[in-house]
């Protein structure tokens, strides 16, 4: 099997591409434009044999259609991870996420169809919007889309254009949409690393509004497990939700971020809310169990989050290039 693996120098397709050389015996070419977000250091020492990695923008037709063209095996797939991720950086500037979420998708979807390759697209739950907290009902592949922030929206138009071209040129593809995940190599301007890199560094925990918010966890190692297992179990034309009842408000996570990092649960500040902010997402993952049979292996958020933050604490030298420059950019909102 010859995997291309888009966005494959990033937190959880640079992890997609550890899983994949452990699991299986595939071959790995990654495309990844090393924009901000990527992190090469998560690559670095893997087989050269196995990992090829090229640096280029997934919305260059000419590039990716000669990429996918390689793609000869029955077995061979794309798995598309590139895109802009940050909801914060949407608000800030939409342009690169139409481009690359949205230009990158339809660019790719153009050559699979082209060289009758298969494609797994890798999607989020915020395409659903955002639940109340007391509502029963979670996200579930019937869940109309509904999504709220630049970020989403552009996600959920890539998802759309996956699925128009499953129905009208029968590309075969498969989609997942998975919740907020956790792990080593996430950038430090996402939530959980910016805040055990705060206390690191000696700054203080930030949370937005009064962190009711609710996010639903799940380590990045259970979602590369997912994806593996739709690859090679998924039915084609089906769409899967990955999560792993990882249910948590936002302030529970910086109280149990500062008591795991042995500071007082309450020493954090509050800073102005993000414009828009969802509310609470939370999946039903009882389609990909089933059908599938895959289960996630993380069951104690509190044990992945201190591996996470002992990650973090063996690798100051990856992470504080960056950290200064997000903290001067949060800082200039409010934040
Ligand atoms: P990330 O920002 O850490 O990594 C994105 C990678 O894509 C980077 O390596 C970047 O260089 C690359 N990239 C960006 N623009 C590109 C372009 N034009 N051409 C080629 N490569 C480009 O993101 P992540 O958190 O690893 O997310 C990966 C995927 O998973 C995204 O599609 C995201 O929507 C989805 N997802 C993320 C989460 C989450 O919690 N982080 C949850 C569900 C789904
Ligand atoms: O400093 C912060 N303080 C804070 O309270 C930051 C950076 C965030 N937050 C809040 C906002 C969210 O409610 O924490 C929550 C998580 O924030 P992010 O890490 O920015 O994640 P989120 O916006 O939920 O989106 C993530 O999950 C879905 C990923 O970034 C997306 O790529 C994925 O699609």
């Amino acid at each position: 099997m010859h995997l291309l693996v888009t966005g494959g120098a990033g937190f959880i397709g640079s992890n997609f591409v550890h899983h994949v050389l452990e699991h299986t015996d595939a071959r790995v070419t990654v495309l990844d434009a090393m924009t901000y977000a990527a992190s090469p250091a998560a690559l670095a020492g893997l087989s050269q044999e196995r990992v090829r990695v090229v640096q280029g923008d997934v919305a260059d037709a000419d590039l990716v259609s000669g990429l996918v063209a390689q793609l000869t095996g029955p077995d061979d797939a794309v798995v598309h991870y590139a895109a802009e991720s940050h909801n914060d950086n949407s608000l800030r500037d939409p342009s690169p996420f139409i481009r690359t979420n949205i230009i990158g998708t339809y660019t790719l979807l153009e050559a699979v169809r082209q060289h009758g390759v298969r494609l797994h697209h890798i999607s989020t739950d915020e395409v659903y919007g955002d639940l109340e907290l007391d509502d029963p009902d979670k996200f579930t592949e019937h869940t109309a889309y509904r999504p709220s922030s630049p970020y989403s929206a552009s996600k959920a138009s890539a998802d759309h254009l996956v699925r128009a071209w499953v129905r009208s040129f029968d590309v075969r593809a498969t989609l997942s949409n998975c919740s907020n995940n956790y792990g080593p190599w996430q950038h430090v301007e996402k939530f959980i690393p910016r805040q055990i890199t705060n206390v690191l560094s000696g700054g203080r925990v930030k949370l937005y509004g009064a962190g009711a918010n609710v996010r639903d966890w799940i380590h990045a190692d259970d979602h590369s497990s997912a994806v593996l297992c739709i690859l090679e179990r998924g039915e084609q034309g089906q769409t899967y939700l990955i999560g792993a009842d990882g249910e948590r408000s936002n302030l529970e996570v910086v109280r149990l971020i500062l008591s795991l990092m042995g500071h007082d649960a309450d020493d954090f500040d509050h800073v102005t809310d993000r414009a828009g902010h969802d509310l609470r997402y939370a999946i039903d993952a009882t389609r990909i169990r089933e059908e599938l049979g895959w289960r996630p292996g993380f069951r104690d958020f509190e044990e992945g989050l201190q591996r996470t933050i002992d990650w973090y604490a063996d690798h100051r030298a990856w992470w504080e290039p960056a950290k200064q420059s997000v903290e001067q950019s949060y800082a200039r909102q409010g934040q």
